[in-house]
């Protein structure tokens, strides 16, 4: 198949087992840049549950092929093709060798071998290993590893890959070899080798049962200084996955290393973690409190996939969020414990409790901004995907996010000590196996005596369920009534066309009394009233009503407690009784709710009043219930900020008939410089009483400190007249010792010079440049903060951001400054991209087809920001659909091509 013809499209229902199994892979590489060999030495048998064929089927891309032997014999009857090689009429059992050659120097994929500041590197998931050898490249085939290195030893000191060390020495001509084993079972997605100058920070630990395990943090030599954090994040991991699941690290070696170059976060080679640097290095001076805790989940999250993922695998990609899912609920549940002190032995239930609360609104923020938003467009699709074109395009939102939601309602369903029965059942079961996700959930159900056939739609079908709540009190018969109703409005054809009926969902309610009190629960039929005060409804009708007895006044709902279930709530709450909730909920995440839909309701008003041109005007009942928060000391400071926090431009956009961003944004701007008025001896206040003196600490207590200072400074910024703010930010600038702060003040600087055009802002810019040449990292935010600024008629951002692509700084090839300059503006700063002229999109189009050439992993997630065009204006819809044209015109790669097509179709 050309690389041009109709994409193929792969389906869930057309699995079949493989007609071979491999159980034993020897891979010899001599490294070099321009032409590595891999020699490839496999045990194959015919599989016993398949069917039989008559010739071997290896996938193997942009290989060169040199050499074939069977059982040692030099074996002719070999075809090599386009998308891999056939072995014609092999025997039941035999040793296959194939040598082969690759270019990793020209590797711009990052997929596959390829050079990153002069090392090597592998990225094997999903379908990267068949650049690098000929495989059965698919998860459900499962072999023991031998790997040796070889490379010139001046060029390539350290030689790495899966396992253990068995040997290393000294060969002719100045070159060395290692030699590596991982006793371990394991799907070729999850092979890697690492060889370069590199130096590591080490640490020996001792694991649970008592053995000594050797944990490594590999980086370049002058980035060591910055490795301390993702050490300790690896290490409070491990304690984590022992006492939380009894799960404990099963290698004598642990290596986590860093490169530049990298498509995403992060990957969790068997013993081998290979990581993008933004989630490794870490420094006050160079990372934030918002980087410190990232590291913190993305260490946590590669090492929870050991077991979740590693161990126990997936059968095919359709079942990428039998792994994922499960592992990003590990990694949110590990953050919230971090942050609630648990690994201190923290007892301080309270603090620990709004600390989860925290960690648990920023989750439910980037799910629904994000992944409702997926749910509504071209790309909807279920958790487990029923097709796919390329698989690198569904790592998406659905089956990560929304994917650890589904999990997380096991535990809901079932309580901690539940989930943790069906964790113990499901390793018991397939440790060791590639299965489904049919198989966890089948170990959940076993291990609590639930039948879950039901709770299977959470995995077939796509889009946002609604939950339209309505409420009925009788005071006579002191009766409180509570009917829930689902579907999914009138949402997206892959959302029609997967429904199958209606969903289990765990729906979390408290009655809350006038007195801002919680009231007992007691539902119809019950003797006694429940001693918690939130119940979790079993919803599993299309419509069903809930009964709640004894109840002795007119009660206020607090709906969906915690985010118990990834829905949308319907409920007609009053403006004065979100005000109420927002100040008496006693569940933190529904407190934090009621602000968000009364700032969105009054948001999206003034957003319609923008688009027809009335003026706008605000409902000061808003500004005084903000100001309540703001100023109520028993809420802590990471709370407040949450609370402060509107909801983002993108969000606001995609809940109005026709997405206007330019209407959201004078909608989102009146309201902060609003709230920056009214308040802004309170602000100035806040920004006083929370400063952080002394050593930088990133504990969850100062982060949150800084967070509401920083959030202060920036509402400051907004006044009409910023001088104070200019004042504070160049002196917060200036004397920070962290990059928190640095960067914040660099921010209102540039926010304040939106409104009056300082200069100090520029001066900032340029200071910050000199300051941190040296620091990719934080030169990646020094264009970050430029491209999502605000921008002005005279100065649009776009003129700056082409300005930027010029800068020596800049390089297309390195994702991470692609996605800090162009990323930044196409998906971030929406007011500025949707600019009238179509000036934004025409950049876009530009950008996606040049990276399509080097990098189509990068590439199609940069095409996605498009793909809600149908939502627009039609002024701005007719030029998205334009720009989208153009781009499917010019494409080659099938990555791009499934988006744009699927975005145009
Ligand atoms: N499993 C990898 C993601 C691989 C993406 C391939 N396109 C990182 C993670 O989720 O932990
Ligand atoms: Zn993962």
């Amino acid at each position: 198949m050309a690389d041009t013809a109709t994409p193929f499209v792969i389906r869930r229902a057309d699995y079949t087992p493989p007609a071979f199994l491999i159980d034993t892979v020897a891979l010899e590489f001599d490294l070099v840049p321009e032409r590595t060999t891999i020699r490839n030495t496999m045990r194959v048998r015919r599989n016993p549950d398949a069917a039989r064929a008559a010739h071997l089927e290896l996938m193997g891309e942009q290989l060169e092929f040199v050499s074939a032997a069977i059982d040692g014999a030099p074996y002719a009857a070999v075809r090599v093709h386009e998308h891999g090689l056939t072995v014609e009429n092999v025997p039941d059992s035999f040793e296959l060798t194939l040598t082969g050659a690759c270019s990793p120097a020209e590797n711009t994929t990052l997929s596959g071998l390829y050079v990153s500041s002069g090392n090597f590197f592998t990225q094997c998931e999903a379908e990267g290993f068949r650049r690098i050898t000929w495989f059965l490249d698919r998860p459900d085939v499962m072999a023991t590893y031998t790997v040796t290195l070889r490379a010139d030893k001046a060029d390539y000191p350290v030689l790495l890959s899966n396992g253990n060390l068995l040997e290393q020495g000294d060969l002719p001509d100045g070159r060395h070899f290692a030699r590596w084993e991982d006793p371990f079972r394991k799907p070729s997605y999850l092979f890697a080798l690492v060889a370069g100058k590199l130096v590591a920070l080490e640490e020996r630990v001792k694991s649970g049962s008592g053995k000594e395990k050797l944990l490594q943090v590999w980086v370049e030599p002058h980035d060591l200084d910055k490795t301390r954090h993702a050490m300790d994040s690896l290490i409070h991991s491990i304690r984590w996955d022992e006492r939380r699941f009894g799960l404990e690290l099963d290698l004598d070696r642990f290596m986590i290393v860093a490169v530049s170059d990298f498509n995403m976060g992060a990957m969790e080679n068997k013993g081998l973690n290979i990581f993008n640097t933004k989630y490794v290095l870490a420094n006050p001076e160079t990372a934030t409190d918002t980087d410190f805790a990232n590291i913190e989940a993305v260490v946590g999250h590669e090492y929870f996939h050991n077991w979740t993922g590693n161990r126990v695998t997936c059968r095919d990609w359709f079942q990428l969020s039998l792994k994922e899912g499960l592992t990003v609920f590990r990694d949110q549940e590990f953050s919230a414990d971090m942050a609630g002190g648990v690994h201190l032995g923290d007892h301080h239930a309270k603090t620990a409790e709004g600390a989860r609360a925290t960690k648990r609104i920023e989750d439910v923020r980037v799910l629904r901004q994000m992944q409702f938003a997926e749910d509504a467009g071209p790309m909807a699709h279920p958790v487990r995907p029923e097709s796919y074109v390329e698989i690198n395009n569904f790592y998406t939102m659905t089956v990560y996010e929304k994917g650890s939601e589904v999990v997380r309602m096991y535990q809901t369903l079932f309580g901690r000590d539940g989930f943790r029965r069906g964790m113990d059942l499901y390793f018991e079961r397939h440790d060791g196996h590639a299965v489904t996700c049919d198989d966890f959930r089948q170990a959940m159900a076993d291990a609590n005596g639930r039948d879950l056939a039901q709770f299977e739609r959470w995995y077939s079908q796509a889009g946002t369920p609604r939950v339209t709540v309505s409420t009925e009190y009788d005071a006579a018969q002191r009766r409180y009534r509570v009917t829930l109703r689902q579907g999914y409005g009138d949402s997206s054809a892959a959302a029609r066309e997967t429904q199958q009926g209606p969903l289990l969902i765990p729906f979390a309610i408290g009655l809350i009394g006038t007195d801002g009190r919680d009231l007992p629960l007691r539902l119809e039929g019950e003797k006694e009233p429940a001693t918690a005060t939130t119940r979790v409804l079993d919803f599993t009708e299309t419509e069903q009503t809930f009964t709640f007895v004894d109840v002795a006044e007119k009660p206020l709902p607090s709906l969906l407690r915690n985010f118990s279930a990834p829905v949308i709530v319907e409920y007609d709450y009053g403006g004065a009784e979100l005000a109420f909730l927002l100040a008496h909920d006693s569940d933190p995440f529904n407190r934090w709710e009621a602000g968000q839909r009364l700032a969105t309701r009054e948001l999206l008003t003034l957003a319609d009043q923008a688009a027809s041109g009335t003026p706008l005007q605000l409902d000061e009942a808003v500004v005084t219930a903000f100001a309540r928060v703001l100023s109520d000391e028993t809420l802590s400071p990471a709370f407040r900020e949450l609370a402060l926090m509107l909801p983002s431009e993108a969000y606001l956009a995609e809940q109005m008939d026709e997405s206007n961003p330019a209407a959201v944004h004078r909608a989102r701007q009146f309201v902060r410089r609003r709230l920056a008025s009214a308040l802004q001896r309170e602000w100035l206040a806040i920004y006083e009483r929370h400063q952080t003196p002394g050593a930088y600490q990133a504990t969850p207590e100062d982060a949150g400190h800084r967070g509401l200072k920083n959030l202060a400074l920036a509402y400051l910024a907004e006044l009409d007249d910023p001088r104070d703010a200019v004042r504070l930010a160049s002196e917060q600038y200036a004397s920070a010792n962290n990059m928190t702060d640095r960067s914040a003040a660099l921010s209102a600087l540039l926010a304040a010079a939106a409104n009056t055009g300082n200069g100090e802002a520029q001066h900032a810019l340029d200071d910050f440049y000199r300051r941190f040449e040296k620091e990719p990292l934080v030169i990646d935010k020094w264009f970050a903060l430029q491209a999502t600024q605000r921008g002005t008629p005279q100065r649009p951002v776009i003129d700056i951001v082409r300005r930027l692509m010029t800068h020596p700084a800049f390089n297309l090839k390195n994702p991470n400054r692609a996605r800090s300059l162009i990323f930044s503006f196409c998906a971030v700063n929406p007011a500025q991209f949707h600019a009238e002229d179509g000036s934004g999109y025409a950049f876009w189009a530009e950008q996606v087809i040049a990276l399509d050439a080097l990098n189509p992993q990068v590439a199609a997630r940069l095409a996605r920001s498009l793909e809600l065009w149908r939502r627009f204006t039609p002024a701005l819809r007719e030029q998205m659909r334009g720009a989208l044209e153009k781009v499917a015109a010019h494409v080659k790669s099938r990555d791009v091509r499934e988006i744009v097509e699927k975005a145009l179709a």
